[in-house]
């Protein structure tokens, strides 16, 4: 083993306004830097020299300015305070633990602070250890296939292309290095912004303990504390920032395969949507409609009028989508490749020379997307597909970046990369090119779609790159355990602040039974991004390939995802807004109730909405934990209590959908896709029950950008019942007019008719009211205040 080095003795302390700086006797630096009350950074270094500040991660909008804090010397440690945490600093050693303000312990130093010297690159390679007391647990961490409890896991980040990947695989596509630990129903998060290749072992090699460390660059890491998980994720957000809006359509069902073509083809396929009365928004163009592989163009045989062909299929309401790689092919006639060429575009081997790979087009040259000006250059491109071709969304893959036949499918560690001005190897720029990828696609797509909003997807990502674009989990498979997978690492990315995120539904390689396709949609319903797709060589996957049963049960739960938009679209408002993520695991819906810290398959979309999949083959049902609270199941009405596990039955028809008693759902009239016709109303769907509950509702133009002044309504609807009464109360902040002038008010949960209803002042007539089934339904107008009824 290496020989470690840990800091001595402090030698040296400055407590700077928002900062506090600790010296040690063998050369250490600790910089604390208090964010605010419940956010503090800890940068560390071991000659005495800072790297100059800068992260890819930090939202540079983030609103985190910086607090003061009291600091006190005591005789063997330093104590520093905030209004919510208490951190002491042994004197002797730099070792941290932090306590809540009243003195409780919330994570305590092992070893702390340590790091080996790397003899073949330089630098070190920087280590903490932490204890990991019995009864921690640990959960985010990106897209790992893995329990979704983390505790006994661990972990490396390295962006890796994975095609087929299983259960455990690791590192995938992704790169996260964010969790938030529960521990004794108090909860913290940890993030590590370092980009070099890093690893996370949770209370794995040591049982009681938990290090993460990195092959080069700083220690320099975010402390987070909730109490409340939530809380967590939504600070982790807010610093790593969120996305814009997207636009609505983008949340409705989208198609795709590897590849349609030609024109004929993706025409056939998007009329086969409408004549079986499926909505769908969105096609896909995978790599086959470029003209050999070549980025930014389009096969001329195949495609022969890539914008007839999308304007036709604007008519028929479909969006399309583009993919883009990084290679980008080595052809003195291909006016993208020469351009790069004369700019000095491509990335560099430390001996000067192009690095040179292999992909889709054969070799090709790879443009440094953490250099500005390679950025803009590359936004530009998409004038063409966007603007002159009028392509909707961009899909950027193979971005890890992934090479065929290379070692480590990747690019050699000594390839040069501007890094936004601070020159370094690819070791440090690996976890970050996709990610800067995909920056550069927004800036341009943002640019081209303009006045609506623009559209992406990605494979590769860093943390914060969901400012950026959305993700799926990458190349999985048609079994049962890859929808069990889809399940966890989506709630899992939702977790790590990357919410708009799906899976390939069906899964991408082989092709699933119907039954499984079924059960795979029914889970994706409630995935904040919708997508089927398949590598298309064993067979289709469109909803209708499955046989007659599955198309009427896949049409039924595409109609849910379309009737449930307007509570997706508002759970998507939270994230933007509080950063909120919008899959939220049992254990995030009550970390206190101990019932749900191994738990995966159960989660909440949104603030009332619990869904579960059917992870087995002919299951006609399943075991179904409920957290605290009363559950109507969706399909009956049956009010179920929580705080335990319920078998619950479910034919292929149907699957685990659970609504928060006392909440209010919002649903749209049947559409085959978004703005197909004008809404003309929208139903409230609510569950009675006693006591308040509040709901939201966000609306707004659904594209464009009228909302960002004032084109927008934040609506909150309050129930507040008992045994007899049932108040509903609506406020709106917000000056957007919806095209709809009425409420269809649905009460689920009555056992007889209203005696009396009051809405504003004024009686409803009886027969208006409509009591059938066990459900109350009347008409309201959208601008009432206040509803009182008897029953
Ligand atoms: O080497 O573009 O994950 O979704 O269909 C395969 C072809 C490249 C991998 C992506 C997949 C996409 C496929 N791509």
């Amino acid at each position: 083993m290496k020989p470690e080095f840990s800091p001595d003795k402090i030698s040296k302390n400055t407590c700077h306004p928002n900062m506090a700086e600790f010296s040690s006797e063998n050369g250490v630096v600790m910089r604390i830097y208090f964010l605010s009350n419940t956010l503090l950074r800890f940068r560390y270094t071991t000659d005495g020299n800072f790297e100059k500040d800068f992260s890819y991660a930090i939202d540079t909008n983030h609103l985190f300015h910086g607090i003061t804090y009291a600091c006190i010397e005591q005789d063997a440690f330093f104590e520093l305070q905030t209004n919510a945490l208490k951190l002491e600093i042994n004197k002797s050693d730099l070792r941290l633990h932090i306590k809540t303000k009243e003195g409780e312990t919330v994570l305590n130093d092992e070893l702390g602070f340590h790091w080996s010297k790397n003899q073949t690159y330089g630098g070190n390679t920087v280590m903490m250890n932490k204890l990991a007391p019995s009864g921690e647990y640990y959960y985010g961490m990106g897209d790992k296939p893995s329990q979704p409890n983390l505790r006994g896991r661990k972990f490396v980040n390295w962006a890796m292309d994975e095609y087929g990947f299983m259960r455990e695989t690791d590192p995938l596509y992704k790169c996260i290095p964010f969790y938030t630990a529960v521990v004794h129903g108090k909860s913290y998060g940890i993030f590590l912004d370092n980009t070099y290749k890093s690893h996370f072992d949770f209370a794995c090699n040591r049982h009681d303990v938990v290090s993460f460390n990195a092959e080069g660059g700083e220690m320099n890491y975010y402390f987070i504390y909730g109490p409340e998980m939530i809380d967590v994720t939504r600070q982790y957000t807010k610093l790593t920032g969120v996305p814009e809006l997207p636009p609505l359509w983008a949340l409705g069902y989208h198609q795709c395969k590897w590849s349609y073509f030609p024109e004929a083809q993706v025409k056939e396929i998007a009329n086969e949507f409408r004549r079986l009365d499926l909505p769908c928004d969105a096609i896909y163009f995978d790599i086959d409609y470029m003209d050999g592989f070549r980025c930014f163009t389009f096969d001329e045989v195949k495609f022969p009028d890539p914008k007839g062909l999308v304007s036709h299929l604007a008519t028929l309401g479909f969006k399309t989508v583009a993919i883009i790689d990084p290679g980008i092919k080595i052809d003195e006639n291909y006016s993208v490749y020469t351009e790069a060429l004369s700019n000095d575009y491509f990335c560099r081997r430390s001996d000067g020379s192009y690095i040179e790979g292999k992909v889709w087009p054969g070799d090709c040259n790879f443009p440094d997307f953490t250099k500005p000006e390679v950025r803009s250059w590359w936004a530009n491109l998409f004038q063409y597909l966007i603007e002159e071709v009028g392509i909707n969304g961009i899909w950027n893959d193979m971005n890890e970046p992934a090479l065929f036949e290379a070692e480590g499918k990747t690019f050699p560690m000594d390839v040069h990369h501007d890094y936004d001005g601070h020159p370094c190897d690819h070791r440090k720029a690996h976890n970050v090119y996709g990610m800067q990828m995909t920056r550069a696609s927004y800036e341009g797509v943002k640019k081209f779609i303009a006045p609506n909003r623009p559209f992406l997807i990605t494979r590769a990502t860093y943390s914060g790159g969901q400012r950026f674009s959305s993700a799926w989990t990458g190349d999985n498979i048609a079994t049962w355990e890859h929808l069990w997978l889809a399940n966890v690492q989506c709630q899992r990315l939702c977790l790590s602040g990357f919410s708009f995120c799906g899976s390939d539904i069906g899964g991408f390689i082989d092709q699933p039974p119907p039954e499984l396709y079924v059960r795979w949609i029914q889970l994706a319903v409630f995935h904040p991004f919708f997508r089927t797709h398949s590598s298309g060589d064993h067979g289709d996957q469109e909803p209708w390939s499955f046989g007659e049963e599955a198309l009427n049960i896949v049409r039924k739960f595409i109609k849910l995802r379309y009737a449930f938009l307007p509570y997706i679209y508002t759970t998507f408002y939270q994230y933007v807004k509080s950063g909120t993520p919008m899959l939220r695991p049992i254990c995030m819906y009550d970390q206190h109730d101990a019932d749900t810290l191994f738990r995966g398959d159960e989660t909440l979309m949104g603030d009332h909405i619990l869904v579960c999949p059917i992870l087995e083959e002919k299951s006609t049902g399943r075991y179904i934990y409920l957290p605290k609270g009363s559950w109507y199941s969706y399909w009956d009405d049956m009010l179920l209590e929580g705080g335990k596990e319920h078998f619950l039955i479910y034919g292929l028809e149907t699957s685990p959908i659970f609504i928060k008693a006392g909440a209010i759902i919002p649903n749209f009239p049947s559409m085959s896709y978004v703005g197909e016709k004008a809404i003309n109303e929208i139903s409230l769907h609510i569950y009675f029950t006693s006591g308040t509950t509040t709901s939201f509702l966000y609306e707004d133009a659904g594209d464009g950008y009228d909302y960002e002044t004032g084109a927008n309504n934040e609506k909150t609807l309050t129930q507040i019942s008992e045994a007899n009464t049932m108040t509903i109360l609506q406020e709106t902040i917000g000056q957007f007019s919806p095209e709809y002038k009425t409420y269809h008010l649905i009460v689920h949960g009555l056992h007889k008719k209203c005696n009396r209803i009051i809405v504003d002042g004024s009686e409803i007539l009886e027969d208006k009211m409509h009591f059938e089934n066990g459900k109350l339904s009347i008409t309201v107008f959208e601008s009432f205040r206040r509803l009182e009824a008897e029953i």
